[in-house]
């Protein structure tokens, strides 16, 4: 059996229907600190759980018997800066109880997320390599440097078969903008189907890597269904689809809004979008484990409008 801890969130909620798609309902049980997202708490088995309590984690594991866990749960990069310890202490103390549990030969599996926000301003800013110098300026990015020393730690010293992915900003419509500094990529589409028009909390020419959902959780599946010896990186695996500017996003929409309108007001997000690399190197991903991503940025807007739109009128 399956467990997504942190599965109201952003990756969570789609992880979830997707391996309940491919494994079937009852294989996967969806977890989270709150009831966050009740279109997927009722979608199918769901678990009140607080993974940074180990025994709350054991009680779920012995359950259902779950054999894989996806830790889907962290603060992420502007809301860690708000709360720093709290991200500190979330992001890492869940990590250590699900590889805790793995060594114990508890759980055969492991998906953590790592970002590129382990990147930082003295990273090579432009395909960015997957080995190269990380100084992160964010406490997210720390989480995410040092959970990435951890997972490989705890493969080469315990046999832990953990797997993980530098996540680049990720574009979805089921769940809103959540607490990203990428996130304005997604409250563009809510805006400019709500008022044809949005104030950018980044400027007109910041590149980030970027990738649609779709293409995501594709790149999370093919990594955890490869082969065990085929993973040859066990901290972490750049991985990236395309890089854009607010710009680009403009010039995009307008091909289906013509009168979409934006502003730019950047604000305490623009220095952690700043310290982040334009574009990614994932040539080790693409030779290791076949990753491919689909999603042009246009193909992006046409299915997040439509999506919105679709949603919008349901509601
Ligand atoms: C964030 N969406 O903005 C996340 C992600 C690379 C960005 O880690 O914090």
């Amino acid at each position: 059996k399956i467990l997504i801890i942190g599965a109201c969130g952003q990756i969570g909620s789609e992880l979830t229907y997707k391996l309940r798609d491919i494994h079937g309902k009852d294989a996967v049980i969806a977890s989270d600190i709150n009831y966050g997202n009740l279109e997927l708490v009722n979608s199918g088995l769901f678990e009140i759980l607080d993974a940074q309590d180990t025994t709350s984690l054991k009680v779920c594991i012995e359950k259902y018997s779950i054999n894989t866990v996806y830790l889907m749960a962290a603060m992420l990069s502007a809301t860690g800066e708000k709360f720093p310890m709290k991200a500190w202490d979330l992001n890492m103390s869940t990590l250590f109880n699900v590889l805790d549990l793995a060594k114990n030969g508890q759980i055969k599996k492991v998906f953590w997320p790592s970002s590129i926000a382990v990147f930082g301003p003295t990273t090579p800013k432009t395909n960015t390599p997957q080995y190269t110098i990380m100084e992160p300026t964010t406490v997210y990015g720390i989480t995410k440097q040092v959970g990435e020393r951890w997972c490989e730690y705890y493969h080469n010293k315990y046999g832990v078969d953990v797997r993980s992915i530098r996540y680049p900003g990720i574009i979805s419509w089921k769940t809103p903008p959540g607490g990203g500094t990428t996130d304005y990529a997604v409250d563009i589409y809510h805006q400019a189907l709500a008022q044809n028009a949005y104030e950018c909390f980044l400027s007109e020419n910041t590149a980030l890597p970027m990738m649609y959902m779709d293409d995501a959780i594709n790149a999370t599946v093919q990594i955890m269904e490869a082969p065990a010896e085929a993973i040859k990186i066990r901290s972490s695996y750049n991985l990236a689809a395309i890089s854009f500017t607010p710009k680009d996003m403009v010039a995009s929409i307008k091909k289906e809004l013509p009168d979409f309108s934006i502003s730019y007001k950047p604000d305490f997000r623009q220095a952690i979008a700043d310290s982040w690399p334009s574009s990614i190197n994932d040539s080790e991903a693409r030779k290791d484990w076949n990753w491919e991503h689909r999603f042009s940025l246009d193909a992006i807007t046409q299915s997040m409008l439509t999506n919105l739109a679709e949603k919008a009128n349901q509601e």
